[in-house]
């Protein structure tokens, strides 16, 4: 069994054995698997790595695919292969002078995007970036400048392909509204038990209500508009080369689809300036590190070259505020909905993630002068 990249530590007697048969539909002829072992941090999907005996096949990442979040798991993969194979070309035009790639879809032995199991499962696989790892949250302001440099650099390579030439694979995603609608829904079906924490999330949610709509009212506006974007830019998806720790791929395209560029961008600094992760000890350390900001920026701006219009760099400050909100939004609702949507490992964790969100909102409103003055700088190349 390989030992590569961070794990949730499973081994292969607590494997799924339809994961086995899984990974025999996508193994290239003549490989033989070496091993398979759960791998990654993902809150939707189960993904394994498969590594595989012969040392000219590349290992490759299997994943089942929540068909419950994902819909429509064929139009998932139609996305990811437009934009994979626009990327390819645009980067075999364009040779960037350092390492990046974009993991490729491995076919299934039948030559499709895809396998459905016996019993219905969806599963796809995709290749394994080699000597490279992703860290949990950021842990200086290098690895914060290669974090937005990873979007900036994503952002300028999809930026000719029209968003209309992908499909909605989540309608909904991101359009803050629709969360606080469901929200309400939950709530009119059923009065949480109000622990202090739940106390806590209903105060903030109802003090921050008002401001949701800040990004479609711009949008209906017609002032920003629908382009292609990866959807969850957060920093452990971005992989780093194991030895220079340059960003060297953007990885996890599911949510690649239409949207607002605003939503990356807020969604990737939220993660990028939150030192202690998504799933910290104790919520009320967490704080928005204005450092990490100015370095992610810098490296956004510098990947991403123009594709920002003022006004969208004028909306930065409203982006992050939002979209650390409707996460947190979204967590909170999925612990009083019983965590059907983002994947658990104890009953009040999304409860505990919807306060880290929360807390950061709190921070960034308490810096909001000096980050706005960062994204200012940032904007203007200074
Ligand atoms: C989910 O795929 P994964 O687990 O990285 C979620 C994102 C959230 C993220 C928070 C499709 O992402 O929107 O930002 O969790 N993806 C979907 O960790 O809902
Ligand atoms: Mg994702």
């Amino acid at each position: 069994m390989t030992k590569r990249g961070d794990t949730r530590g499973a081994d292969r007697d607590n494997l799924p054995a339809e994961a086995e048969a899984a990974a025999g539909v996508f193994a290239p002829p003549g490989a033989e698997i070496e091993g398979i072992r759960a791998y990654g941090g993902g809150n939707v999907h189960e993904t394994f790595l498969v590594a595989l005996k012969r040392p000219d096949a590349r290992d490759f990442i299997l994943q089942r695919v929540n068909t419950f979040v994902f819909r429509r798991p064929e139009l998932v993969m139609q996305n990811i292969g437009a934009v994979t194979g626009h990327i390819r070309k645009r980067l075999a035009a364009e040779r960037p002078g350092r390492r990046w790639e974009i993991p490729g879809v491995v076919p299934a032995r039948d030559g499709r995007d895809h396998w459905v199991d016996p019993e219905g499962s969806f599963w796809r696989a995709a290749e394994f970036i080699r000597d490279a790892r992703s860290l949990p949250a950021v842990r200086d302001a290098g690895h914060a400048l290669e974090v937005g440099w990873a979007l900036g650099m994503f952002h300028r390579l999809v930026s000719d392909l029209p968003a209309a030439s992908l499909g909605d694979t989540l309608e909904g995603f991101h359009v803050t509204p629709l969360y606080v609608g469901r929200y309400d829904a939950v709530l009119a079906r059923k009065t949480p038990a109000a622990s202090v924490d739940v106390r806590r999330c209903m105060d903030f949610v109802e003090r921050k209500r008002a401001g949701a709509g800040v990004l479609e009212e711009a949008k209906g506006a017609g002032r920003l508009y629908l382009r292609t974007i990866h959807g969850d830019p957060k920093a452990d998806n971005v992989l780093l080369d194991a030895v220079t720790g340059r960003a060297v791929a953007l990885i996890d395209l599911d949510t690649v689809k239409p949207g607002l560029i605003q939503y990356d961008i807020g969604d990737c600094l939220r993660s990028c300036c939150n030192p202690l992760g998504e799933d910290p000890g104790d919520p009320d350390a967490v704080r928005f590190e204005a450092e990490y900001c100015r370095a992610a920026l810098r490296g956004y701006f510098s990947g991403a070259g123009g594709v920002l219009t003022a006004e969208d760099a004028a909306r930065i400050f409203d982006s992050v505020r939002l979209i650390a909100f409707e996460l947190g939004l979204r967590f909170f609702t999925d612990y009083l909905e019983g965590n059907v949507y983002f994947r658990v490992t104890r009953g009040d964790q999304n409860l505990a993630r919807a306060l880290v969100q929360f807390a950061l909102v709190e921070s960034i409103e308490r810096q909001e002068a000096a980050v706005r003055k960062i994204i200012d700088d940032a904007a203007r190349g200074r």
